[in-house]
């Protein structure tokens, strides 16, 4: 029997986000996802002072805003010549670690887990499905308590965050040329204290939390699945050189070097005119909500015009991690990984800080430049291209993670990862498809990133997922 499901908005997800998915006897023939509303900031930013690019590029989403504002101040630096003093370097890389760590173990907790879990018969647990729910008594009671102290462990992350970016989210210390923060010792010692607090989570309850989800659901990792056609920008510079993840892309499960050039947006199925698409640093946001064809507000971006997922796995697996390929379990297990170690390396960058040193240098802002700030992000690959001309903004395109991962099919009809993860899934009972917002969640998806401007007349169905 064919069925067609729409899951609009699909919950527990930053941003909005629905699906369309196609069953044939239980079996998902078909997915589309959707990015339902448009995001204007290149529009916005056009004309402006590069300078202000930062702070407003932290605004395309409150989750991930420092890595928004690192990926911006690179773009500049870049196109500038300039390069940040160590002091600089590793506030950023504090302030974006703890960005990290309290989207990490909220996204396990607030937004994952309770696909899992039923949790008390309360808000925010309730209205909720029965489906497939593993757990006995004693393993629910100790989620739910989890899930409480889950929410202190993550606000006490943003508090690191807010400690040295000046606030939380959307920090203002991340500057071109370096910081604006000064690490004072008394600061060093505040900062030190609360990530042991969140270190500890992550080790003692978080990664236990994981292992129990792993051997209750084994089946998850034969779900959600996709080939290794991965990328990862190179993230957490490290001093005196190297990075804790350096780019790097993996085609057909082949590792090589990320060739930029490679890189080119494919507005087929998306609602901009065709000129939208190709080269980030040549593209145009060129809304077209009419397009014929069309059905999202995301560009497919592709790499040697592949499809490719990024996020937690894909570093994982570039670094040398390479048990398990792409599944809703390998995603959940990389990202708790991640955590730790971002947890761990944190502590050695506040042990480098030398209170007294620059945090910044002055940056003359080019008269005419093209650049672009290749980045990190919590859920993967981050970039921002940037033409400067008359010392204005002239040009700036954006690609998120979520663009990647929640990219629609292209030209070559070739689906986003999401997509094709979610492809020859069986739904057990289509009333109730906790399989699929399983898979989904599990890229961690944020579409906000992706999107501002609800269209007129857009109309929000009931979901249940
Ligand atoms: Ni809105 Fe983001 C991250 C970025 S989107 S969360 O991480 O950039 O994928």
């Amino acid at each position: 029997m064919k069925r067609r499901l729409s899951i609009n908005p699909v919950t527990r997800a930053n941003g909005v986000l629905s699906l369309e998915v196609d069953l044939e006897d239980h079996a998902v023939v078909d997915a589309r996802s959707i990015g339902p509303i448009f995001r204007g900031f290149e529009v916005l930013l056009k004309g402006r002072d590069p300078r202000d690019a930062p702070y407003f590029t932290e605004r395309v989403c409150g989750i991930c805003s420092a890595a928004h504002g690192i990926a911006a101040c690179l773009a500049l630096e870049n196109a500038a010549g300039v390069t940040i003093p160590p002091n600089g370097q590793l506030v950023r890389n504090l302030v974006l670690g703890a960005d990290f760590l309290q989207s990490h173990i909220r996204h396990f907790y607030l937004l994952a887990l309770p696909d899992y879990f039923a949790g008390p018969d309360v808000p925010p647990f309730r209205p909720r499905s029965f489906q497939d729910l593993r757990f006995g008594r004693e393993a629910e009671l100790r989620l739910t308590e989890h899930y409480v102290q889950a929410i202190a462990a993550s606000r006490r992350a943003h508090q690191v965050v807010g400690m040295l970016g000046g606030k939380a989210p959307f920090p203002h210390s991340l500057v071109p040329g370096g910081a604006s923060i000064s690490p004072t010792a008394h600061l060093v010692t505040e900062v030190r204290s609360v990530l042991r607090e969140v270190r500890g989570f992550i080790e003692g309850i978080y990664l236990d939390d994981l292992e129990l989800l792993k051997v209750t659901y084994p089946d998850y990792f034969e779900l959600g699945t996709g080939p290794l056609d991965l990328l990862v920008f190179r993230l957490f510079p490290l001093l005196p050189g190297g990075a804790l993840w350096d780019s790097g892309a993996v085609l057909d499960g082949r590792p090589e070097a990320v060739v930029e050039a490679e890189i080119a947006e494919d507005v087929t199925r998306a609602f901009f005119a065709q000129a939208a698409g190709g080269h980030p640093s040549q593209g145009h946001t060129y809304p077209d909500p009419g397009k014929e064809n069309s059905y999202t507000w995301v560009k497919a971006p592709r790499y040697r015009g592949r499809a490719m997922e990024c996020g937690p796995l894909a570093r994982a697996w570039l670094s040398g991690d390479r048990t398990r390929g792409p599944s809703v379990m390998a995603r959940l297990e990389a990202r708790a990984r991640e955590a730790l170690q971002v947890a761990r390396a944190m502590e050695d960058w506040l042990d480098q800080l030398v209170p007294g040193d620059p945090v910044t240098l002055p940056i003359t802002v080019p008269r005419n430049a093209s650049a672009s700030g290749l980045a990190g992000a919590q859920r993967g690959a981050l970039g921002h291209w940037m033409r400067i001309e008359g010392g204005r903004i002239a040009s700036y395109q954006i690609i998120t993670p979520s663009a990647w991962n929640f990219s629609p099919r292209d030209s070559q009809g070739q689906p986003g990862p999401v997509e094709r993860a979610l492809m020859g899934t069986r739904v057990e009972n289509p009333e109730e498809p906790v399989e699929l917002g399983r898979i989904v969640r599990s890229f961690d998806p944020c579409v906000s990133c992706a999107v501002h401007v609800t269209r007129a007349g857009g109309q929000a169905q009931v979901l249940k997922l």
